[in-house]
């Protein structure tokens, strides 16, 4: 047993982390206060990273915010260098971001954010904390799709992003040397046998050689009769680096050259 995790340890050094592709996304918030009350009003912020736009933030592509007409009116901005907007846009990247939002209320009015979290990518996380570290306030975004402010002591939230990573891969290519062959069939058997042979796999859909969203004992088999007993190929992409065309919880950190 002990040669095997030594094969397996060594196979183990092949998973190294390679540059990761940043993926699109937008993020709509609705911000309101007591409509028809005092300083009551709505205002709705975008958020996300999009190819093309200007992280230098120019006018006409990104959009201003006005200021409040007075300090009871409701008014909800995104604050950037000292600068109000309604947009937060940035060109994709695959490092944390974070965008501070102003927000301007009539103490007795409470303020209610709205969002789609069904329009958050999986991959990434999205939080909204309070600016004092979250002791006060921290809400996962791809938890819940609304919240209700009625501290007056929450005049600015930060949005924390870990923006979202396209998923690229071969399928098969577990130990991600870019084929497939009898070592990623071992480092599968690894990963789900020898749960402290310290190879975590970085991506489950590479690992899932049927596509059928899961990975267990049938994906090694699957990969043995390819190789051995003349079976199907492992499921696109195969070969070739590319996206998985079909849906599942399944992560994949890591990307394909
Ligand atoms: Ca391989
Ligand atoms: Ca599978
Ligand atoms: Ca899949």
């Amino acid at each position: 047993m002990s040669s095997i995790r030594i094969l397996l340890a060594t196979l183990g050094l092949l998973l190294l982390p390679t540059s990761l592709i940043a993926q699109e996304f937008t993020l709509g918030f609705e911000i309101s206060s007591s409509l028809g009350s005092v300083g009551g009003g709505i205002q709705n912020l975008t958020f996300g990273q999009q190819e093309g736009a200007s992280d230098g933030f120019v006018d006409g592509e990104d959009v201003y915010s006005t200021a409040p007409t007075n300090s009871g009116a409701f008014h909800a901005w995104i604050n950037i260098d000292g600068q109000n907007w309604q947009t937060c846009l940035r060109s994709p990247s695959s490092e944390d971001q974070i965008c501070v939002i102003g927000l301007n209320f009539y103490q007795t009015n409470p303020i209610f954010l709205q969002w789609d979290s069904t329009s958050l990518p999986e991959s990434g996380s999205y939080t909204l904390e309070d600016a004092f570290g979250g002791g006060i306030l921290s809400v996962d975004l791809e938890q819940q799709d609304s919240l209700l402010i009625d501290n007056i002591a929450l005049t600015s939230l930060v949005l924390r992003v870990t923006p979202p990573i396209v998923e690229m891969f071969r399928r098969g290519d577990v130990n991600g040397d870019q084929s497939f062959n009898m070592s990623d069939v071992i480092s599968s058997l690894g990963n789900l046998f020898l749960s402290q042979s310290g190879m975590p796999i970085t991506c489950l859909d590479a690992a899932d050689t049927n596509d059928d969203g899961s990975f267990n004992l049938s994906d090694p088999v699957f990969g043995l009769y390819y190789l051995f007993n003349g079976g199907p190929n492992p499921l696109a992409p195969f070969q070739d680096c590319g996206e998985d065309p079909t849906e599942d919880p399944l992560d994949c950190t890591s990307s394909c050259p």
